[in-house]
């Protein structure tokens, strides 16, 4: 607290009032005086007037149509940027539509913090009945890192303090900051309040390995016969892009990006393993893991993905959590850190006489790579009528290596695992997608994140089912005048758009849309671009205009509605129908 004296200086020379601040200003310089500029929400009681005012202070006021698409372009920015992604959304079914957002944020170790205003705390808790009464902090607690409520206005710099060091240090993810309305009308002089706030030091330490951990990596990996490096999205979100090529390149080891780890190195890359894929994991003798979780995506480190019959794995992994060790197998080399720390701590013992594997070794990759990308290049060469999902993705393949700094989001199913295999990316963090968890409806909201905090092209590779999840942000995209391309691979349902109600019924079965819908109208309706292509050259020429103009576009796809797979390449997690009847 301050003194009188100090009070004085406060005084306003009329009134000989202290010269007062309110929880509204607190909290938007706690924000600025930490580098957020931007907040990604959806207005209403009672953080209307809040948004407003940010947006008369100068910061980014991004509204959308839906909090869920709110909270994954939160999330998007904090994977883009390392900097927190702020979410606001208003109480109850606000904060819990952006719940899904926060929890995805978690599951995918991305910096986002989502804020939600809530009813008054003496109301709530003794359940009498509020306007969108619930205890929002209890239930956000489990699905987020780390949840804070801010009770009082000269608290509110302590509360966006923990909430930004709780999103970005450590292993990053999602936290819930709980502001209940009554808060933002609290005054207080102005003078304290300013002190009361935090500029938080270093929020994301560099976490160095130990000495003999780094030891006991080199030791494994100067035995490896038949080496292999794993990429995750942790390793992209570190920045280490340069230590990471390094490792790559001065050991001569193959490596293999998971989805959002691709453009760490360009797909191209010679030691890219990534069209043999099977083969690598079954046949490596060590693997080291750089920020790769070994969950379902790596079948848990175990079973025939990673050939058991060759004899048990060696795993060295680098993460920034301890408690990932071991989570599914056994580890035998920890690296404790940071990316960037413990890719130098290796690199300063791996020497220019360091042995790259052998022939025998980068000899059968070689040989099945150049056989998979042949029967590849056959495939998209084919230009079926209608197209297929590898027609049409032959000329996506070829804007994105024209054009590689856009960012590039994808979801669905076939659409997601086709893109995956066939669209090479060429540079770090350009690919968003459904990440650990695999979840649809992530797509307007990252491309919305993409254009706003890059500035650069964004090009959302769709499912129609998928598109349908977030697809009322193409006004968002329209308002804002964003520069993303949405293209809808129309196949008119979900997986494939044939399937038939075994009753005989009139319902249409249940992963069948409207056939031949057409998306690219809701883009038009907005005043954006809408485009439906039914040939490999019209698609060309519409993404060619799209990135060329910059214009919002939704470019609607026909796609041979009979060439789906069920679920793409993870049909095997489908149950078993274990009775006929
Ligand atoms: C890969 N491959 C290629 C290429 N790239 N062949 C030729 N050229 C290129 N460029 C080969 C690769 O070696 C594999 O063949 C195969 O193509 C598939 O490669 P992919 O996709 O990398 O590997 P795979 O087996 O699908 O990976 C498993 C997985 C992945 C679980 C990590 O399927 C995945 O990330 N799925 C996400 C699913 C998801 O979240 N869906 C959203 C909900 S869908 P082989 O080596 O012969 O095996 C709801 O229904
Ligand atoms: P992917 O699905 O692409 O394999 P995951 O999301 O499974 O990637 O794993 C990411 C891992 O990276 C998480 O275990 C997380 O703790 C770790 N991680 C995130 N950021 C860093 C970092 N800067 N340094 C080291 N590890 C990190
Ligand atoms: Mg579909």
């Amino acid at each position: 607290m301050c003194s009188i004296i100090e009070l004085e200086k406060e005084v306003d020379s009329e009134t000989k009032q202290p010269v007062l601040t309110d929880g509204f200003h607190l909290f938007l310089d706690a924000l600025k005086l930490n580098g957020i500029d931007t907040l990604f929400g959806l207005p209403g009681i009672p953080i209307t007037d809040l948004l407003r005012m940010a947006q008369a202070e100068g910061m980014r006021v991004i509204s959308f149509r839906h909090e869920q698409n709110a909270g994954n372009a939160a999330a998007a920015a904090g994977f883009l940027t390392g900097k927190p992604g702020v979410c606001m959304t208003v109480s109850a079914p606000g904060f819990l539509n952006g719940l899904t957002a926060l929890a995805n944020a978690t599951t995918n170790c991305f910096p986002m913090i989502l804020i939600s205003g809530s009813s008054e705390r003496e109301i709530v808790d003794l359940q009498q009945g509020d306007y969108e009464e619930m205890d929002q902090l209890a239930i956000a607690r489990p699905m987020c890192k780390a949840a804070f409520r801010v009770l009082r206005a000269q608290d509110i710099g302590i509360g966006i303090a923990r909430a930004i060091r709780a999103a970005v240090s450590g292993r990053p993810g999602g936290v819930y900051l709980d502001l209940p309305a009554k808060l933002f009308s609290q005054t207080m002089p102005e003078e304290e309040g300013n002190k009361s706030l935090i500029k938080v030091v270093d929020a994301a330490p560099s976490q160095r390995p130990a000495e003999e951990a780094v030891e006991r990596a080199i030791t494994l990996l100067k035995g490896a016969k038949k080496p292999l490096i794993l990429l995750g999205k942790g390793a992209a979100y570190s920045r280490a892009d340069q230590e990471i090529r390094e490792l790559v390149e001065k050991t001569g080891i193959p490596y293999l990006p998971m989805s959002m780890a691709k453009g760490l190195l360009p797909d191209t890359h010679e030691l890219s393993a990534a069209a043999t894929r099977s083969y690598v994991l079954q046949e490596a003798d060590v693997v080291v893991l750089v920020g790769a979780r070994l969950n379902w995506l790596l079948s848990h480190g175990k079973g025939k993905t990673w050939g058991q019959a060759n004899g048990p794995k060696k795993f060295i992994q680098i993460d920034i959590c301890p408690g990932e060790i071991d989570s599914n197998v056994a580890i035998d080399a920890p690296l404790i850190g940071d990316v960037g720390s413990c890719v130098r701590a290796l690199l300063a013992r791996i020497g220019n006489d360091w042995a790259k594997p052998s022939q025998e070794w980068t000899g059968p990759i070689a040989e099945r790579k150049a056989k998979n990308l042949g029967k590849m290049a056959d495939k998209l060469a084919e230009r079926p009528s209608p197209m297929n999902f590898h027609s049409a993705l032959s000329v996506v393949k070829d804007i994105v290596r024209d054009n590689p700094e856009a960012i590039v989001v994808s979801e669905g199913a076939n659409t997601l695992d086709f893109a995956r295999s066939i669209v090479d990316m060429y540079l770090p963090r350009k690919r968003l997608d459904v990440g650990t968890w695999g979840v649809m409806g992530i797509g307007m909201g990252f491309a919305v994140a993409g254009a706003v905090v890059t500035g650069h092209r964004v090009i959302a590779i769709e499912g129609d089912s998928a598109f349908g999840f977030s697809g009322m942000e193409v006004e968002t995209i329209c308002r804002y005048q964003l520069p993303v391309c949405v293209v809808v691979f129309n196949n008119n349902g979900i997986y494939k758009g044939t399937d038939k109600n075994a009753s005989g019924g009139k319902d249409t079965a249940p992963t069948v849309f409207v056939k031949n819908a057409r998306y690219e109208m809701m883009m038009q309706a907005f005043g954006g671009v809408g485009v439906q292509v039914t040939t490999t050259g019209e698609l060309q020429q519409a993404m060619s205009e799209a990135l060329a103009s910059g214009k919002p576009t939704l470019i609607n796809v026909a796609i041979d509605e009979t060439v789906g797979t069920e679920s793409g390449r993870i049909t095997n997690l489908n149950p078993a129908k274990a009775v006929k009847k």
